[in-house]
């Protein structure tokens, strides 16, 4: 048995629901990451309350100043180059082995579930640590320099910027689970960004007993079954303790 003391009545909906549950759902925003000191979008603490978000991660952005847009990521990787994953991250890294269905999607991009032990994590909005070439899409891993591609286009981080099509395999994947999930978690995103943020309305649509782990409200508060108001450092743990 695991240890739920000090749990109290909502954790106990929680664990009546995931105790019957076959499949689980994890949605993850910025949030999960910021008690690794990774600077969330939006909000106080945000990393973009000097810059707009929709001033740098575009397209348009990119093709008018590349010099300006790349030098953002760079500063972005540096920062994310020493941080390590918190007990959030950890936490659903053990979740996986909880139900006899998993899956996490993410909206991050900084890795972190996987350096967590996150076996299966279904990226929306890329990852920071590769490039793709802005003009064919070939891409290329960390340590690989030089800004051109052999068809003479500019490497541009491997993430997917405002007005960009989210990776179509992920996005049907990340649907499908949020559609056939017995439980899904919302967890530290503002839910603001689309289409990511239909998932946590599709589950709960479907039936889904739903949670909302998230020291604000968002858009979703509202409809969700249970509402965690705090960071999910400290409550994620809760949901998903070590064995013992
Ligand atoms: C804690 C915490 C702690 C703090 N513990 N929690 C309707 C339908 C479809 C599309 C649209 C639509 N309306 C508008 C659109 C277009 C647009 C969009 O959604 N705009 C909205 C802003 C209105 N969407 C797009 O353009 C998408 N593409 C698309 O739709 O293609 C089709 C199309 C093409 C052309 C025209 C129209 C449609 C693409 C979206 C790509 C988003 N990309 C970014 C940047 C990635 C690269 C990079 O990192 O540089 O992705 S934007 C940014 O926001 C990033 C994030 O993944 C994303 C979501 O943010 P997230 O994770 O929720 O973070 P925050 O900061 O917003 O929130 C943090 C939360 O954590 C807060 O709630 C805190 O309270 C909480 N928190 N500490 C727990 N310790
Ligand atoms: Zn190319």
């Amino acid at each position: 048995m695991s240890d739920r003391s000090g749990t109290g009545p909502d954790l106990e909906r929680f664990f009546a629901s995931a105790d019957e549950a076959r499949s689980c759902a994890v949605f993850t925003g910025a949030g999960v990451s910021a008690e690794s000191g990774v600077p969330t979008f939006r909000g106080k603490e945000g990393m973009w309350k000097d810059f707009k978000a929709e001033e740098l991660a575009t397209p348009e952005a990119f093709e008018r100043d590349p010099d300006r847009v790349l030098e953002w990521y760079a500063w972005r990787r540096e920062k994310i180059a020493d941080i390590e994953p918190n007990p959030g991250h950890e936490a659903l890294a053990r979740a996986e082995e909880r139900f006899e269905e998993f899956t996490l999607i993410t909206q991050n991009i900084d890795g972190l579930h996987e350096q967590a032990g996150s076996r299966d994590v279904i990226e929306l909005h890329g990852n920071i640590l590769r490039d793709r070439c802005h003009v064919c899409g070939s891409r290329r891993g960390p340590g690989e320099d030089g800004p051109r591609c052999t068809c003479g286009g500019r490497y541009r981080p491997d993430v997917v910027w405002f007005g960009e099509m989210l990776p179509q395999q992920a996005l049907e994947r990340a649907f499908q689970a949020a559609r056939s999930a017995d439980v899904f978690l919302s967890v530290g995103t503002s839910t603001l960004v689309y289409p990511a943020a239909y998932l946590p309305f599709m589950a709960h649509e479907a039936g889904a007993f739903t949670v909302e782990v998230n020291p604000e409200r968002t858009p979703f508060s509202d409809q969700a079954d249970l509402v965690l108001r705090g960071a999910s450092g400290s409550w994620l743990p809760r949901l998903f303790p070590r064995e013992g």
